[in-house]
């Protein structure tokens, strides 16, 4: 049930009252827009058929820095807290776009302005690119790159919806959702969008592929048993493990770096929670044990860290915490939901 908060179905219906156009333009650059240097307008996209017809791209213009400090976000970095950049999905600027913060120095920088839904961005590991899946009233979910070099491509285009996706560590492929078989299953593709394959047939709906630090295996979220629990596959789509088992909803892990922990949501206490534990089984531990609804923990680069989005405050933002709970630190402050972060070691 708590995926539903995010579901990308809901997200599709919304502002249909409002959007009689699809009118895109990504805003990218993402070191530029963080060091408040130059900002690339970019891109349009037209047509409220559906088709992706790319416009013609405007020449790349200089913009004013649009990368401003959280109102507290900087003085809580802590100085012992991992750089880089956490790219998150939030809806602050209208419907839900994504947005870059600075663990350096606490800026937020808008990546995409898109009148639909642009949801769970993940940073390529060169940090030259971010893929993430874009959805409006007339299109459902697509998988979408946005280049640091100011292009952009959309790596599948079909009436299905396609979502969530990952990058392999090499960057090379990417690994994503889609019920184009009719119901969600597991895909893989190359980072240009060839050789889209199916990686298994599972009952139910699977959801929030990642790849494991070393290559070797995926990780998901199934609810073929009932409800929603974590499963890990190899690379290929064999040898499918079941990791819990429970009647709570257990949703969205996230690998360690060194491959050895899953952090995932689960509300098994009764409200959403960060947990941590082993792929190889047990050392199951609550991170975060507060009555917030706790959710989408991503680890710091160094494994030292997770941050997470958590309504504690009232609404969702972003927090970081150390990877044994401690320490819990805010890092956004807007009235918006502030959420699915990913974090990068890329400045
Ligand atoms: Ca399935
Ligand atoms: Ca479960
Ligand atoms: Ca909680
Ligand atoms: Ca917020």
């Amino acid at each position: 049930m708590m995926i539903q908060s995010l579901d990308c179905d809901r997200c599709v219906e919304n502002d249909v009252a409002v959007l009689t156009e699809v009118n895109m333009t990504l805003r990218i650059s993402w070191r530029g827009l963080l060091a408040g240097l130059l900002m690339l307008a970019l891109a349009a996209c037209g047509g409220s058929d559906g088709a992706h017809e790319i416009v013609a791209p405007p020449a790349p213009e200089r913009g004013a820095p649009t990368a401003t400090p959280e109102s507290s976000g900087a003085e809580r970095v802590g100085a012992d807290v991992p750089g880089g950049t956490i790219v998150f999905m939030s809806n602050r600027a209208g419907p839900d776009n994504l947005f870059l913060l600075s663990m350096s120095d606490g800026t937020v920088g808008q990546l995409t302005t898109l009148a639909g839904v642009d949801g769970f961005p993940r940073m390529s590991p060169n940090g030259d690119e971010v893929v993430y899946h874009s959805g409006t009233p007339a299109l459902l979910p697509e998988i979408v790159v946005v280049e640091a070099s100011g292009s952009f491509r959309w790596l599948t285009e079909n009436e299905f919806g396609d979502l969530m996706p990952d990058w392999s560590p090499d960057g090379r492929r990417v690994v994503f959702v889609s019920d184009r078989d009719g119901d969600f299953e597991i895909y893989m593709m190359d980072a240009d969008g060839a050789n889209q394959r199916q990686l298994l047939a599972h009952p139910g709906a699977d959801l929030f592929p990642r790849w494991s630090p070393d290559g070797t295996q995926i990780v998901f979220t199934s609810d073929a048993g009932g409800n929603n629990d974590i499963y890990v596959m190899t690379q290929d789509g064999r040898d499918v493990r079941r990791l819990t088992e429970n009647p709570a909803s257990d949703e969205a892990a996230e690998w360690s770096p060194d491959g050895t922990r899953l952090a995932f949501t689960s509300d098994r206490d009764g409200d959403a929670d960060v947990y941590v534990v082993s792929v190889a089984g047990g050392n199951l531990v609550n991170l975060t044990d507060s009555p917030a609804f706790d959710s989408f923990p991503s680890w710091s680069p160094d494994g030292s860290h997770i941050a997470f989005s958590s309504d504690r405050t009232g609404n969702d933002e972003l927090w970081v915490m150390r990877a044994d709970g401690a320490e819990p630190l805010l890092l956004t402050s807007s009235p918006a939901r502030d959420t699915a972060p990913h974090w990068s070691s890329i400045e």
